[in-house]
């Protein structure tokens, strides 16, 4: 088996976890009848401290519905750079909400001063400016976390402006995990949030969006139009509890191990760590990244380039602490 540092999303379901998904008891999730669905979407109201969340099968899925959901076409939503709303959803927030995106900010923050800047103007000419989303941990900028104080007052500053807020959590507990703050709190701040079971929470499929019950209501329609109704999801909402339960506790041993990988390739001539990972994603920089990683990969050490000279490694629970002084051995042999 590679040691697959290409994403968290490359986790597999444990076999107590497809025990659990074996033994989920189901129904139809379009009619409201799967019980393990219902369960799953209380428990993750509950934990985020919102009224209702909603069962969606990705967290591009989550992220789009909510945009929808919070705004109308011909809008426009302020988002950190290079957010993966931006970047990585294929222009969904153009072509499914109708939604024009203004980048701020540098390493996955900004300040209220920048988003102030950052409002057009009321008048018929412009765009309406009607949604600030965050994305907490950021994933472009190597897992940063939005320093929490940062946060809520720009927060304050985007209700002062009239905006609604979406946090694109799909690493949220990742962020709890790294602070000490709960996720609720972190929600507190927000309309809608999301959160993936399928990266370091090591389920295979899904995520969650919550917020108001009125909110949750309008993004179950736009689910049901993008096509994420599902039916006998239970099977899947089994592994996400199962998730929920065993494995939020354990991501700060993924933070350890992004740590550790870090300041090794820090070691190795040639390499560049611009920051400490704060959670479980690691930015470096090298020369011929793709080069680089395809000689990598030949000796069993998967690890994707980002840029012609940046490449990224993601801890997760299916690596090590062994794997990490094997990935490391590897990495300080191969040359390209
Ligand atoms: N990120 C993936 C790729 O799409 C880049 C990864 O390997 O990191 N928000 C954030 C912050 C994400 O990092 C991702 C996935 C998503 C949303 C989308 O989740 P999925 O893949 O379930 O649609």
């Amino acid at each position: 088996m590679p040691i697959d540092l290409r994403s968290d999303t490359v986790t597999r379901p444990s076999t107590a976890m497809r025990e659990a998904m074996a033994h989920a008891e189901v129904g139809d999730d379009v009619y409201g009848e799967d019980p393990t669905v219902n369960r799953l979407q209380a428990r993750a109201a509950e934990l985020l401290g919102k009224e209702a969340a909603l069962f969606v099968p990705s967290g591009t899925m989550a992220n789009q519905i909510a945009l929808r959901a919070l705004s109308e076409p011909g809008d426009a939503a302020i988002a950190a750079r290079d957010a993966h709303m931006v970047l990585y959803e294929s222009g969904g927030a153009a072509a499914l909400a109708g939604v024009q995106l203004v980048e701020i900010g540098a390493d996955g923050s900004f300040s209220p001063e920048e988003l102030r800047a950052a409002v057009y103007p009321a008048d018929d000419h412009f765009p309406r400016t009607r949604v600030l989303l965050v994305e907490n941990t950021h994933n472009r900028s190597g897992g940063r976390v939005f320093p929490f104080a940062q946060l809520a007052l720009v927060a304050e500053a985007a209700r002062a402006l009239g905006l609604r807020m979406h946090m694109d959590g799909a690493r949220l507990f990742n962020a709890e995990a790294a602070t000490g703050i709960a996720a609720a709190r972190w929600a507190e701040l927000f309309d809608t949030v999301s959160f993936c079971l399928s990266k370091g929470l090591g389920a295979p499929v899904g995520s969650l969006v919550a917020g108001s019950r009125a909110l949750i209501e309008r993004a179950h329609r736009f689910r049901k139009q993008q096509g994420g109704g599902m039916r006998q999801a239970g099977i899947l909402a089994a592994a996400g509890l199962f998730a929920l339960e065993q494995n939020v506790k354990r991501l700060g041993d993924d933070h350890t191990h992004a740590r550790r990988l870090a300041a090794g390739l820090a070691e190795i001539p040639g390499m560049v760590v611009p920051a400490a990972p704060e959670t479980n994603i690691v930015i470096f920089r090298r020369a011929n990244a793709a080069a680089w990683s395809a000689a990598l990969r030949a000796r069993g050490v998967l690890a994707n380039p980002v840029a012609s000279n940046a490449l990224r490694a993601v801890t997760h629970l299916d690596v090590s602490s062994a794997d990490i002084d094997a990935a490391l051995a590897i990495m300080r042999e191969v040359r390209a």
